[in-house]
């Protein structure tokens, strides 16, 4: 039986450019939020890599179409829940805060952190890539990786969860740290 390594996160935080790097694949990218619409699954060894749209604003669909595409990405989690050996929440470490801040500000619980409980309670093991780290000062990247993960339940420092938080930056090709995390994962399948 093939598990699955699933790419989930908000619209255009990169999840289609890390894709590219993790399986060759070369799947459509874009500067708009919403170029991908389904699922898309490609198999590297005893694994299917799977990209998926982005929940959240996308450009060119109606509210009712954001509405279906969340549902329809909840839906794949409940369903295929049994056969997914890694979650993979990317975020734009960039803008993550300030979108939170936002949010929180309206009263609201942030998408992002409400995915992130939602795939930890499904049982699923869940791995936070914090993607384009190239626009964050190298002074400032502890910092913001600290009160992302604090924000994610996870205490600071965040260097204490190697396992959990993964910064890259797809769009450069630096992904180690959460090759790292996804060979350990494939070794204990
Ligand atoms: N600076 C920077 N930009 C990146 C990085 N990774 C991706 N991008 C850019 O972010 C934009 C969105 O990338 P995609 O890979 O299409 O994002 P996505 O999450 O698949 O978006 P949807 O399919 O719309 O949900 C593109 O302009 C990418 O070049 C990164 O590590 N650093
Ligand atoms: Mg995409």
């Amino acid at each position: 039986m093939s598990k699955e390594i699933v790419l989930i996160g908000r619209s255009n935080v990169g999840k289609s450019t890390l894709f590219r790097e993790l399986t060759g694949k070369k799947v459509k990218i874009g500067k708009r939020p919403g170029i991908t619409r389904y699922p898309f699954k490609v198999k590297v060894g005893e694994v299917f890599y799977v990209d998926m749209p982005g929940y959240g604003f996308m450009l060119k669909a109606s509210k009712a179409d954001q509405e279906k595409t969340k549902d329809a990405i909840v839906e794949y989690f409940e369903l295929h829940a049994k056969d997914i050996l890694l979650a993979v929440q990317v975020i734009d470490a960039a803008s993550f805060l300030d979108i939170a801040d936002r949010w929180e500000g309206r009263g609201e619980v942030p998408f992002e952190i409400e995915l992130w409980e939602f795939l930890n309670d499904l049982g699923l093991d869940v791995v936070m890539a914090a993607n384009k780290m190239d626009r964050i000062a190298k002074l400032d990247r502890d910092r913001a990786l600290d009160l992302i993960s604090e924000r994610l339940g996870m205490l600071p420092p965040w260097s204490q969860w190697p396992d959990k938080v993964a910064p890259i930056s797809a769009k450069r090709g630096q992904i180690e740290p959460l090759q790292r995390i996804i060979g350990k994962r494939l070794a204990m399948a």
